[in-house]
């Protein structure tokens, strides 16, 4: 992996990541596509359409359904899904904690039954990576302990530090599976986590350490779970500066436009967020003045695109009258439309970003995307 970072502004940088699934360059959103699947009926041929430049998929649930040997054998993710850019997979760790049924942490692992069948499963370091490498991911995440917003001091404490040692045993894994004759991405990159949850302290002390390790790239994690803006934004003021610049920075599950805004300003180069998708599958579009409700009566008669000028398949073609009538139908195009102009809103944004580091402009871009999208709310 080679990883240059070509403009930079203030903590803002803009930098160009090569990987043997070719070039990416930041500050990038990343596609979620949970179960190699984007919700709302996007195929792989949309995401080329949209300029999408890398893809999220997860290891609990591709672990769970169809089986991450069934993917190797299948060639690995990337065939398996005709996608031939990066894909990067989260580790499981956060999955498992958001959604498992009962589950019990120790040190060698998560004891938990799955979310499909209730079947007990065990997923530890060396699993999490065993299966990203049958998946043969581009970037595989580092297996870590994602606590809960209102987690005391003390809990945290000892989850950082069994995530550090979760992090060697990772990087052990990793390594040696990378030797093997037949693993299918013998360069897969390993991504470390940084964790700590809103004590400045206990989160620099981990950024330091892991620092030290060596990896291919740095992420925040276990932000974006419940505390306010201002305390995320402050981690990241705090933080990003312990983490090594020549290094891409990864801020995991986040977030609104506004929240990408703040955190390119402070050095983020990757994103990853369910909103569009979400939010689209909702008939909620978002616009350069504001986020629309397509279900609402004043679109019924609207000839007009969700958005005049976008390039997206939905607003060259198509009326907010007709996708909200596909709404109102329950059909699923209606859903379908609005998710690839929401994906195509933020991959936009993130060109436009890109363009306005290069070009020195960023911080106007920012006051006036700012201004101009929360000054009305549908
Ligand atoms: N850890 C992992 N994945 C994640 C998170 C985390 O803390 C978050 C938190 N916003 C989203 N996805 N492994
Ligand atoms: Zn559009």
């Amino acid at each position: 992996m080679i990883y240059k970072v070509i403009a930079k502004q203030g903590n803002a940088k803009s930098a160009h990541m090569k990987t043997v699934h070719g070039e990416v360059e930041t500050p990038v959103f990343m596609n979620v596509g949970t179960v190699a699947a984007i919700k709302g009926a996007v195929s792989t041929e949309d995401l080329r359409d949209i300029k999408t430049q890398v893809q999220l998929s997860n290891t609990y649930h591709l672990h769970v359904r169809p089986g991450d040997e069934i993917v190797k054998k299948l060639g690995g993710l990337h065939r398996f899904m005709n996608w031939d850019r990066p894909i990067l997979t989260d580790s499981g760790g956060f999955q498992v904690f958001s959604l498992a049924g009962l589950r019990k942490i120790k040190e060698e692992g998560v004891y938990f039954n799955s979310h499909i069948d209730g079947r007990k499963i065990f997923m530890g370091p060396e699993e999490s990576m065993q299966i990203q490498s049958n998946l043969a991911s581009t970037i595989a995440m580092a297996f870590d302990e994602c606590p809960g917003a209102l987690s005391e001091r003390e809990y945290i404490e000892q989850s950082v530090q069994r995530t550090s040692r979760w992090l060697v045993r990772c990087k052990d894994k990793i390594d040696c599976l990378n030797k093997l004759e037949n693993t299918i991405n013998k360069n897969q990159l390993l991504f470390g986590i940084n964790q700590g949850g809103i004590f400045e302290d206990i989160r620099i002390r981990h950024a330091k350490e892991i620092s030290q390790m060596n990896l291919d790239g740095y992420a925040i994690g276990g932000l974006a779970v419940g505390e306010s803006h201002e305390e995320m934004y402050n981690i990241l003021d705090a933080v990003v500066p312990y983490l090594p610049y020549d290094k891409p920075t990864y801020l995991m599950g986040v977030g609104t436009p506004a929240n990408i805004l703040e955190a390119v300003e402070r050095g983020i180069d990757f994103f990853d967020c369910v909103y569009p998708s979400r939010n689209g599958r909702h008939g909620h579009v978002y616009t350069d003045s504001g986020k629309l409700n397509l279900f609402n009566k004043k679109y019924e008669l609207d000839e007009a695109p969700i958005e005049d000028g976008c390039g997206c398949m939905a607003c060259r073609a198509h009326s907010r009258a007709y996708i909200r009538h596909l709404l109102k139908a329950g059909e699923m195009l209606g859903m379908r439309l609005c998710v690839l102009h929401n994906l195509y809103f933020y991959n936009k944004m993130m060109s436009e970003i890109r363009d306005a580091i290069r070009y020195g402009d960023f911080k106007e871009y920012k006051r006036v995307k700012l201004k101009s999208m929360y000054d009305r709310q549908d």
